[in-house]
């Protein structure tokens, strides 16, 4: 039998050879770790355990809450507030930052995460997941202000997804590769599956809302229409098309066989650039892809370099095969 390897004790190993994963980093990623498990425990359960449907609460993007929604994000809030490990948290499901009490310790890190990705997906048993972003919070800070987070991305020490799918898998990058780890649901525990993921720089596989055709800017309409040309076309070539609805499980397909995904801004609420949210959606998804080989722009620019605003800003984005995402990029320049 192949040797084992937890995901403790991958941390340990990439910390030995890259120096990057301090103790409280790795005590940081395994809360998470532990927080997923929970959560998929959650998930599993479906109606069994009472948690399909509405919450009957709006988030501060006017979205109805799921009431996994609400369970997942307690769930993160609870594993990571006592350790000592973080200054802060915030979550797409809450609409200010939620600093660590002061009857805890704390620690040098500031966590993002949306803690149920997919939500439409959820009451219909489709993959769902949890994304996650870490940053180091400024140095002396004592307690965090939303102006504390709101750093590119290019400064993430940290960032991951979990999948909660046929398997539940967390993909993981602290700045050195991405990696793989499957829940082994017999012992609870992550065990390293895939090492240095890559994503193949040219694609025949795009995902993109379709039933958005009619909102898009000219340069998204271009690049989707050469495609669906097909092999008598500009491009040459066939190319397939796959919309999961739930970007965790999206971008988990592009990893392991290469793709495009797309969320453009488009002509509806032309200050409301796109749906997703850069600081705990584009932003993880970025640092991961860009750490697979992969490009992930806003259409302008590389999305690990963009200066947040606000906490809750949404982001146009494409990501994924890296020669793909440099043609829709260029033809918004033209
Ligand atoms: P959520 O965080 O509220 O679940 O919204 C984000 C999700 C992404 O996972 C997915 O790519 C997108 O919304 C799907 O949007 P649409 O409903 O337009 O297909
Ligand atoms: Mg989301």
């Amino acid at each position: 039998m192949t040797k084992r390897i937890s995901l403790t004790q991958h941390l340990i190993e990439q910390q030995r050879l890259h120096n990057k994963i301090p103790s409280e980093l790795r005590l940081l990623i395994e809360v998470v770790g532990r927080a997923c498990k929970s959560i998929s425990h959650a998930v599993g359960k479906g109606a069994l355990g009472e948690v399909l449907g509405s919450a009957g609460s709006e988030n501060v993007q006017g979205e109805v809450q799921k009431k996994l929604d609400v369970i997942s994000n307690e769930i993160l809030l609870e594993a990571n507030e006592w350790g000592g490990h973080l200054a802060g948290m915030a979550s797409e499901e809450m609409e200010t930052i939620h600093p660590i009490p002061n009857r805890y310790p704390k620690g040098e890190y500031l966590l993002m995460f949306d803690p149920l990705d997919g939500s439409s997906n959820i009451d219909v048993n489709v993959s769902i997941g949890t994304i996650f972003s870490v940053l180091k919070a400024p140095e002396g800070m004592t307690t965090p202000s939303e102006q504390d987070f709101l750093q590119p991305g290019t400064r993430q020490v940290a960032a991951g997804y979990a999948v909660y799918g046929p398997q539940t898998v967390l993909v993981l990058t602290t700045g050195d590769g991405v990696h793989c780890f499957t829940l082994d649901r017999e012992m609870g525990a992550w065990v390293l599956t895939q090492r240095d993921m890559q994503i193949p720089e040219d694609t025949k596989e795009f995902a993109i809302n379709a039933s958005n055709a009619r909102h898009w800017y000219p340069p998204v309409k271009r690049y989707v229409d050469e495609m669906l040309a097909g092999s008598t076309g500009p491009r040459g070539k066939d190319f397939n098309m796959r919309w999961i609805a739930s970007m965790v499980a999206d971008v988990h397909r592009i990893l392991n066989r290469g793709g495009v995904f797309m969320y453009p801004a488009d002509a509806r609420e032309p200050d409301k650039p796109g749906k997703l949210r850069l600081m705990y959606e584009a932003n993880p998804m970025a640092f991961i892809v860009e750490q697979a080989g992969g490009a992930a722009t806003n259409g302008d620019q590389r999305i690990l370099d963009i200066q947040p605003e606000k906490l809750h800003q949404r982001v146009a984005v494409f990501l994924g095969s890296k020669n793909e995402v440099e043609r829709v990029t260029g033809y918004h320049k033209e």
